[in-house]
């Protein structure tokens, strides 16, 4: 009788579930950082990670994680990420299968759910690459620019004007650090639940320099509580980017579909997936 052979494991949609749950029960129980969330800090690596895609080359993008190695994770724009990058280690040692690459994007993509998003399709085949890989400085918004900086930085990516804006809505979460930007507090009053608040705010709100040491950003007027980048109030100085601030204003559920769509894309950039598009997986949020 022929022994039974144990194939190579290869992990499947149930298997990456159980790593997304993995994650969303960590980030329950650990609800004693910042606002009371590591959702917000979560997004941002994926973001990262991704946001260094450049369409010309195919260079960057999420394949390869190599913001884990120092020329990149030392990179002005990644400081503070190494608190994301510290949560998720344990969770890679329970799942050693996954990649750290897919593992950022799951987590990027478990953040937005948890924090009450839209649905994110997600695809796995990342692979971890060497510090070879890593990408040049300055591939990242730099938020004291204008709207040609966020078209140059955004278009190389291969997004849109649209895209930009919506993409952009993710800064209804988290908050900005003095000890990792330099830039101070939070840009909605609940920064760990994903609305369309951001957008209600850039147009509702009086925006006023802030009068303090730190580098250029906008306080609101009424309760000072809040605070928008140079970059965030571009959105509504350039038309265009105006036309889409107003319609994810007005209806939360047009916010959702074109923000997960635009985040979906991001995630991808530059990724030699197997898995076809039309079988993306969609994970069970811990509330489902
Ligand atoms: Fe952002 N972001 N972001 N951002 N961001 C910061 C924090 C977050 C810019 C600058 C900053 C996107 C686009 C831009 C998040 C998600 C996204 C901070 C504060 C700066 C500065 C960092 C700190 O001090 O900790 C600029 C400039 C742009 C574009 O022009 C996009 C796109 C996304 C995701 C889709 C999230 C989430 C945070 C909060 C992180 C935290 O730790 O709370």
């Amino acid at each position: 009788q022929a022994a039974k052979v144990k194939g190579p494991f290869v992990p499947r949609y149930e298997d990456y579930q159980k790593v997304y749950d993995a994650i969303a029960k960590e980030l329950s129980e650990k609800d004693d950082y910042d606002d009371g969330s590591y959702g917000p800090v979560l997004l941002r690596l994926a973001w990262h990670a991704s946001g260094t895609y450049d369409k010309e080359t195919n260079t960057g993008g999420s394949n390869g994680a190599t913001m884990r190695f120092a020329p990149e994770g030392d990179h002005g724009a990644n400081a503070g990420l190494k608190t994301a990058r510290d949560f998720l280690e344990p969770i890679k040692e329970k799942f050693p299968w996954i990649s750290y690459s897919d593992l950022w994007i799951l987590s990027g993509v478990c953040a937005i759910q948890e924090m009450q998003g839209p649905k994110i399709p997600f695809r796995a085949g990342r692979s971890d690459r060497d510090l070879s890989f890593c990408t040049p400085d300055g591939r990242l918004p730099d938020a004291s620019k204008d709207h040609t900086h966020i078209r140059a930085i955004f278009g190389r990516m291969g997004f849109n004007d649209q895209e930009m804006v919506a993409l952009s809505g993710a800064h209804a979460l988290g908050r900005c650090h003095t000890d990792r930007s330099g830039y101070d507090g939070p840009w909605t009053f609940s920064p760990t639940t994903l609305t369309n608040d951001y957008f209600k705010l850039l147009l509702e709100e009086k925006w006023a320099w802030k009068k303090w040491n730190g580098p250029k950003q906008f306080e609101d007027v009424k309760t000072k509580s809040l605070m928008m980048l140079p970059t965030d109030l571009v959105l509504i100085k350039d038309k265009s980017f105006r036309s889409h601030v107003d319609r994810y204003a007005k209806d939360n559920d047009v916010f959702f579909k074109e923000f997960s769509d635009a985040v979906l894309r991001l995630f991808e950039l530059g990724v030699p997936f197997v898995q076809p598009e039309d079988q993306r997986w969609t994970f069970k949020s811990s509330f489902d």
